[in-house]
């Protein structure tokens, strides 16, 4: 990911941080009103649409979690909320985190999909290290993922922890049972870096860059929100929103070849 343009929002500090690790907090992105709606309007979405489960599966489980953990762990989790409220239509468009994914993938930046990730109480589900790209495979590397914090999240409620520098690697062959994830012998959690944020932050990753977190063993909700941005030259392969365009939040749309947005596509309705 070579940035040749002068960035302008990230300092040139913030983006060799970004070259080396494949990760970056940004502070402060959202401020304390901001939060404020963006807290309340997710937690009415969350009554009216989101399902709670034992968050992913596989045999990484066995590994991370005791069999107490493993029968209790608990993941609350939602898709597009953007179209439910319009705090979160705005979060998209955000001039401050759009301009600052620019630095980085663009200069144009295409919005592409939002998923929240809510771990519950004393039990919130860990997340086995992984690359995103298995979930919604693009052609290259011009994809970040935005993980805005409603909460602050702790070593104690399941942070963030990355594996510094392993953008670089490119796309790993993930594990297909269960959840697509690294063998937890091959990449263990304890190599990886953790990255505490707080209410308001933005940390960015790369699609190839290898996470994961632990079990939220606080008493409290730690909510987290994924919107993921790409530029739109890099055309997705597989997954998640595969065929769907989302709206520019920098810059205009190049027109490329062979690409169309159908404007009669369709919207499903079962009554
Ligand atoms: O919410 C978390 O703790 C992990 C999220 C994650 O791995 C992801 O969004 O890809």
């Amino acid at each position: 990911m070579q940035t040749v343009r002068k960035p302008q929002a990230l300092g040139a500090d913030d983006v060799a941080f970004f070259e080396a690790n494949g990760y970056l907090r940004l502070r402060g992105v959202f401020d304390a009103s901001e939060v404020a709606d963006l807290s309340e309007e997710l937690d009415e979405v969350i009554s009216r649409f989101a399902w709670t489960d034992k968050g992913w599966s596989g045999p990484w489980r066995e590994k991370y979690l005791s069999p107490e953990e493993n029968a209790k762990s608990k993941l609350t989790a939602l898709h597009e909320m953007e179209l439910h409220s319009p705090a979160w239509a705005r979060a998209v468009l955000n001039r401050r985190l759009a301009a600052s994914v620019a630095d980085l993938i663009g200069p144009e930046v295409e919005f592409h999909h939002m998923t929240l990730h809510a771990k519950g109480p004393e039990f919130g589900t860990p997340f086995p290290m992984h690359q995103d790209n298995p979930f919604y495979e693009h052609s290259d590397g011009r994809y970040l993922d935005a993980i805005v914090h409603v909460d602050a999240a702790t070593e104690e409620n399941g942070c963030l922890k990355f594996l510094a520098g392993s953008h670089r690697l490119g796309p790993l062959q993930h594990v297909k049972e269960g959840s697509p994830h690294l063998p937890p012998d091959e990449y263990p959690m304890e190599r990886a870096v953790s990255c505490p944020a707080d209410a308001g932050d933005v940390v960015l990753f790369s699609i190839y860059t290898v996470h994961g977190s632990s079990l939220n063993r606080t008493p409290r909700w730690r909510r987290v929100v994924r919107i993921g941005y790409r530029n739109p030259e890099n055309l997705q392969v597989a997954g998640q929103a595969m065929g769907r365009p989302g709206v520019m939040v920098h810059g205009l749309r190049p027109k490329l070849a062979g690409v169309t947005i159908d404007p009669y596509g369709p919207m499903k309705v079962n009554r």
